[in-house]
């Protein structure tokens, strides 16, 4: 039975945009700061997000100025894999064209903030000169495919690859984003044009996110991705890969019916099959998600009210053949943030840096941003993004370790022994000033935050223990507290909402612990249950796993 409810606007751009074109080359061609309601849908597609500074939105409103407007873009960079050459041209944009930061992402993306409208044909043009885009970073299809950065054995050289060919082989085929944005002069019509059968002419009801894991250690959340992959070994045919489907973890307040979900077993698949099975994934997705309501769009939201097992013959429908029982896997080790120095098995090293809730920004204090462009300018290395808002530096010779510690030191930038274990792990999404959902803050208080935990650790006497903190300033969930030992969720402009129980291996929601607290009442909040469990823990045990145990979250 078809769905007697309209279908949403954005629905309707879609349709009518000549695969995702629409007005966006008139808009940018015009004097005015900002462009149509269409061509903001339809940016997305193409990594860019229209924004306000909503630090000063309020007395522009006040005084009848036009907003502070300006654009987000977002460049796709599967598995978070850059070259020196690559990393010189994204800082090079960042100081040019964008606020001067680079904003490294929880999906191993990177953002640049504060674009003015003329600056987006420019831009593009320097990421395709260094083959780079930024179209299908946002928008309703496949986003930047994450994976472990650190695949680290001759034998894996296929994981290595499996980015960069999940990105090829979900990649939309319009050629819109070139024609717009690069070609700028060419009138684009679209005419002539097929999009790829899973996605049709609407493409997907909303984002699409795959991960690929680790097999050992869960660094980029694999179950919070639609489709997560998971490297295993099947008892009688050998290296596959466990699929895991239905996962994502944002909620909205204004509608109870949306919720954070793990992703579940689906199926075992051969290299050989990957594709295929993702794309009858993908395709039950397109016919089965809400287009009728974005807040409950996702594809999570089809698995949870079908149940996996209705959900699977949806997707062998599609594949034209049964799908392989999932295997039963080990559970996925804590994740690795991958930081500080490790080997590699060529010999080479690599270093990881540590970047506040990803932001990469020179002050007065430290200026890591101009120590990696010299290192990217000076050393044969390669970058890697992790998923953790980091980055690391690959490829470095054992006989360049000494210069590049020095050169990292002269800049400010603290080795990462020297951070406490909270702080390490600490991620946040960018909040205010740009985003435009954001509630309150939490990019910008993330220091505050970490210092006042930190303390509040050593008041309970446990000075220096691991613990894991993820902020965001809305329950979207963009740094994924909804899996965090401590999850800390912007509710209204001066409160938050504590999430707690979640854990690095990240095979455990967090339960709502308490509502709307204020910023500086979220310490002692935490007190009690931080100080039993330096009390009661088992050895080592992680306060996520301690909490789970006493059934305390
Ligand atoms: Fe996100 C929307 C930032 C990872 C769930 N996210 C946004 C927007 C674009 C705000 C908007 O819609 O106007 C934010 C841009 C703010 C800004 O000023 O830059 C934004 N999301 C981010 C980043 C930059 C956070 C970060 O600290 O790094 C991450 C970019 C990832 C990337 O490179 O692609 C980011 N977002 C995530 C994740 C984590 C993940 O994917 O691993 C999630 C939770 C997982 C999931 O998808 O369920 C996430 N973002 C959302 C949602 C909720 C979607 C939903 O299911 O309802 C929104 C809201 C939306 O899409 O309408 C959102
Ligand atoms: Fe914006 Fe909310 Fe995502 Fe933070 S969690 S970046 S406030 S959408």
């Amino acid at each position: 039975m078809t769905d007697p409810r309209p279908l949403t606007e954005v629905e309707a751009i879609k349709a009518e945009s000549r695969y995702l074109r629409g007005p966006i080359h008139d808009d940018l061609q015009s004097d005015a700061p900002n462009v149509s309601a269409a061509s903001e849908q339809l940016m997305k597609f193409h990594g860019i997000y229209s924004q306000d500074n909503r630090d000063v939105r309020r007395e522009r409103t006040l005084a009848k100025e036009p907003l502070d407007y300006s654009f987000m873009i977002r460049v796709v960079i599967p598995g978070g894999r850059l070259t020196s050459e690559q990393w010189l041209a994204l800082d090079g944009v960042s100081d040019a064209i964008a606020d001067g930061s680079l904003r490294l992402t929880t999906r191993q993306a990177i953002q640049f903030h504060g674009v003015r409208k003329g600056g987006l044909r420019p831009l593009a043009a320097e990421l395709h000169q260094r083959l780079m885009t930024s179209f299908g970073a946002c928008g309703d299809v496949v986003r930047n495919v994450v994976s472990c950065p650190l695949h680290d054995h001759a034998e894996s050289e296929a994981l290595r690859a499996l980015p960069e060919r999940l990105a090829l082989a979900f990649r939309p085929n319009t050629k819109a984003w070139w024609e717009v944005f690069v070609e700028g002069e060419l009138a684009a019509t679209g005419e002539n044009q097929t999009e790829r059968s899973f996605y049709g002419e609407t493409y997907l009801p909303r984002k699409f996110k795959i991960g690929v894991a680790s097999a050992n250690e869960n660094c980029i959340d694999v179950y919070a991705q639609d489709v997560g992959i998971i490297p295993a070994v099947h008892p009688e045919l050998g290296q596959g890969y466990q699929l895991v489907v239905g996962g994502g973890l944002g909620r909205s307040y204004a509608n109870p019916d949306t919720f954070a979900r793990l992703a579940e077993p689906l199926t075992f698949v051969l290299d050989d099959e990957l594709e295929t099975v993702i794309e009858a994934v993908v395709a039950t997705y397109r016919d089965l998600g809400d287009r009728t309501d974005r807040k409950r769009a996702r594809m999570k939201y089809v698995v949870a009210d079908l149940g996996l097992a209705v959900f699977r013959d949806h997707v062998e429908q599609r594949l034209g053949r049964e799908l392989r029982a999932p295997i039963t896997i080990e559970r996925l080790g804590e994740a690795d943030d991958h930081l500080g120095w490790s080997e590699q098995h060529d010999g080479t090293w690599i270093l990881g840096v540590a970047v506040r809730a990803g932001r990469l920004r020179d002050n007065n204090v430290s200026s890591p941003k101009a120590a990696l462009r010299s290192i990217a300018e000076r050393y044969p290395v390669s970058f890697t993004l992790t998923a953790l808002q980091d980055v690391l530096i690959t490829g470095i010779q054992a006989e360049d370790r000494a210069a590049i510690d020095e050169l990292l030191s002269a800049h400010g930038v603290v080795g990462v022994d020297s951070l406490s274990p909270l702080d390490r792990s600490a991620l946040a999404c960018p909040a205010l000033p740009t985003c435009s959902q954001a509630l309150t803050e939490s990019e910008r208080r993330l220091p505050e935050m970490v210092n006042l935990l930190d303390a509040e650790l050593t008041t309970v006497g446990l000075s220096g223990a691991p613990l894991q903190l993820r902020m965001t300033g809305c329950p979207n969930g963009c740094a994924r507290p909804a899996v965090a030992e401590v999850g800390i969720v912007g509710r209204t402009k001066s409160t938050y909402d504590i999430y707690l129980g979640g854990g690095p291996n990240g095979d455990r929601l967090a339960r709502l612990h308490e509502e709307k607290v204020k910023f500086e009442d979220i310490p002692s909040v935490l007190n009690p249950l931080l100080a039993q469990w330096g009390e009661e823990r088992d050895g080592d045990e992680r306060f996520g796993e301690f909490l789970a145990r006493k059934g305390l979250a």
